[in-house]
């Protein structure tokens, strides 16, 4: 676990890096021997000397669609990486790191036979030391064992189960159950990176706009430093705009920077300039040797975001988010890193005139988080908290430290506005409170100068009533001859999470999960439900998901589920719903779901996938797409 910061590997003057990326050799241990490779010490020598099935697998890349083998596709439990690598004599005086950008769920780290670090948690970043490890000038290798399993205290939560009715299952086997619908990828899914830095060096970095007049952007800065020889050390801070030009400068770990006629960070479409950033360089001198160390250099934008009951604000102009839910879900690689489908979809987020997206489920890689700064992407970034649905000490303690890793991670992202904790828990039960309380405090103690928000699928207290009073009322006006009764559902239970947040983000199927078919009771129950929240809270709202499967090509006349035709009558519906909610003034933004369709665990109500997706898994636009453009394209601020 990294103690401070985890700053994106960038060679400077005094930074190198080395990408360990590329054919690594793979296999699985069997679920009856999964401490095999532990007992045998498979970290001690190259994998295929060991007694156990070796493959190729390419890293970044989820492992389970490589292969023709469901056994390596739906594996629970231990996976093993190995590769040889060469480091350069040159960086014998130098502090060598090595960074993984992700590693799902849970990895522990061999240099050349020797334990160097472990992590938990799949979607962020961690980094060690290695120096002392390293062979200079020599071959060596590195070991990661990887285990997917999820447990009620990982984030997101699952639990383990063994079929083993005798009568049904002569063998018996595990599943892997979890409570949320898109497929457990495993593998080394990002960049595995050396970074070697002089001795003493920068450790992290926090940059934040603290005022913003006409003529100035007014910025505080402070820097951490490593190695035993800080203190010989001063910092220089300089800032440069985006042709190179030094614009401002100051001296020392922390301080203040002003900046004339600053060019702001503006989302897309609200301002002609988009997206603007400007570096960072920070710099470290050794005044007695009058020799320069360290360098970093970091891109930011200048920019402030306020908010109130009724919206958000950047640089002082309210934000309406027009945008998606997403995965990052790729054919074959899966949730591995992946350039192409990642520039495709900047390509068309912005040719559908989208301005905001969420990372849902789980944080999205750095890569990506890049283009969103440097496109003028709004992004509510989202911890893997999704569905939980126990609450204990444990579990808390693993939902803190993911909010601190992402804080840490993203804090200095101009495109980062919103901080989400979760997706969809069972916000209804007692103990779920005190447990949101609690993290809400934390991320606001960690960032004051971002909104914090968690996204809701549980009633809000009012509609309960008012949800069972409508559709009696209804069904009686239908049928007076028969009684009414219903089913209760626990999503008709009422919420307890939102009193914490600063903008209450919900959940909402309507005319799919709920009156499946009925478009026409859409914009009603829509108007209702966010109103509902915003009267219950004084609260901004956004309305996070709504959407439908379509299978792209099935079409009907009258619409029915699962066509193109009614994904798009959802969508016309819901729409009315939310152009009489901005009126109101306090809907700040609609995000469908989803993206594109997206890799499910096998379900039969889920053909290989979740079809919400306005374009299809290979990112071609079905017509809900050109729908959606046509909607996007009008909707302004
Ligand atoms: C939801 C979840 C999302 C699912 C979606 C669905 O409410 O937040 O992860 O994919 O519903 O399609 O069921």
């Amino acid at each position: 676990m990294h103690a401070t910061g985890i700053l994106y590997p960038r060679s400077s003057e005094s930074r190198e890096t080395l990408s360990l990326d590329g054919i690594w050799k793979f296999a699985i241990a069997n679920r009856s021997e999964q401490n095999k490779g532990f007992e045998e010490k498979w970290y001690r020598a190259a994998l295929q000397h060991c007694a156990v099935k070796v493959i190729d697998m390419p890293v970044p890349s989820s492992y389970n669609d490589i292969t023709q083998d469901s056994n390596i596709r739906d594996h629970i439990g231990w996976a093993w990486y190995h590769r040889d690598f060469f480091v350069p004599k040159t960086w014998k005086s130098q502090r060598v790191n090595i960074r993984f950008g992700s590693v799902n769920y849970f990895a522990i780290v061999w240099i050349n036979g020797v334990e160097v670090t472990s992590h938990s948690g799949g979607y962020l970043p961690f980094d060690v030391e290695v120096t002392d490890h390293l062979k200079f000038g020599h071959p060596n290798f590195i070991t990661v064992a990887v285990n997917n399993t999820l447990t009620p205290w990982t984030i997101p939560q699952g639990k383990i189960v063994y079929h083993n009715d005798s009568q049904r299952y002569p063998a018996g086997y595990y599943e892997q159950q979890y409570n949320f619908d898109f497929f457990n990828y495993a593998g080394i899914h990002r960049p595995v990176i050396l970074v070697a830095t002089p001795k003493t060096y920068i450790d992290d970095i926090t940059i934040n706009t603290t005022n913003l007049s006409d003529s100035e952007g007014v910025l505080s800065y402070s820097v951490e430093l490593g190695g035993s020889k800080v203190a010989a050390y001063s910092v220089i801070a300089e800032v440069y705009d985006s042709r190179d030009r030094l614009v401002a400068q100051s001296k020392g770990l922390t301080g203040e920077i002003r900046v004339n006629n600053p060019n702001l960070w503006w989302p897309r479409g609200m301002n002609e300039s988009v997206g603007y950033l400007y570096t960072l360089k920070i710099q470290l001198w050794n005044d007695a040797k009058n020799v320069e160390g360290d360098v970093y250099r970091l891109p930011f934008g200048i920019r402030l975001i306020h908010w109130n009951s009724t919206g958000v604000y950047i640089n002082g102009k309210s934000v309406y988010f027009k945008g998606f839910g997403r995965h990052e879900d790729a054919n074959l690689r899966g949730r591995g890193l992946d350039l192409v489908t990642l520039t495709k979809d900047y390509n068309l987020m912005r040719w559908i005139e989208a301005n905001s997206f969420r990372t849902s489920h789980y944080p999205y890689s750095e890569e990506l988080m890049d283009l969103a700064d440097q496109q003028g992407f709004l992004v509510i970034d989202e911890v893997p908290a999704v569905g939980l649905d126990n609450f204990d000490d444990d579990l808390l303690e693993a939902h803190k430290q993911a909010m601190k890793e992402l804080i840490q991670r993203d804090k200095n992202r101009p495109a980062v506005v919103m901080w989400s904790i979760g997706n969809e828990p069972q916000s209804q039960k007692q103990v779920s409170a005190l447990y949101f309380d609690t993290v809400v405090q934390l991320v606001h103690q960690l960032d004051s100068s971002r909104p914090v928000t968690l996204v809701l699928n549980k009633a809000s207290n009012q509609d309960v009533a008012s949800i069972f009073t409508r559709v009696t009322n209804f069904t009686r006006s239908l049928d007076l001859a028969r009684p009414v009764t219903m089913v209760l559902a626990q999503s008709y239970a009422s919420d307890l999470a939102a009193q914490f947040l600063d903008v209450i983000c919900i959940n909402r199927y309507f005319g799919w999960y709920s009156d499946t078919g009925h478009s026409e009771l859409i914009t009603y129950q829509m108007i209702k439900e966010v109103t509902a929240w915003h009267d219950k809270h004084s609260k901004p709202v956004l309305v996070t998901e709504y959407g439908a499967g379509a299978l792209a090509g099935l079409h009907t006349d009258p619409p029915v589920v699962w066509t193109e035709d009614y994904q798009v009558v959802l969508m016309e519906q819901n729409f009315k719903a939310f152009d009489q909610l901005r009126e109101m003034g306090f809907l700040i933004g609609e995000m469908i779901w989803n993206f594109a369709d997206f890799a499910t665990p096998q379900e039969y109500f889920r053909p290989t996938g979740c079809m919400k997706g306005v374009f299809t898994r290979d990112r071609q636009p079905k017509f809900a797409a050109h729908f959606l453009r046509r909607r996007y394209a009008q909707l302004l601020y």
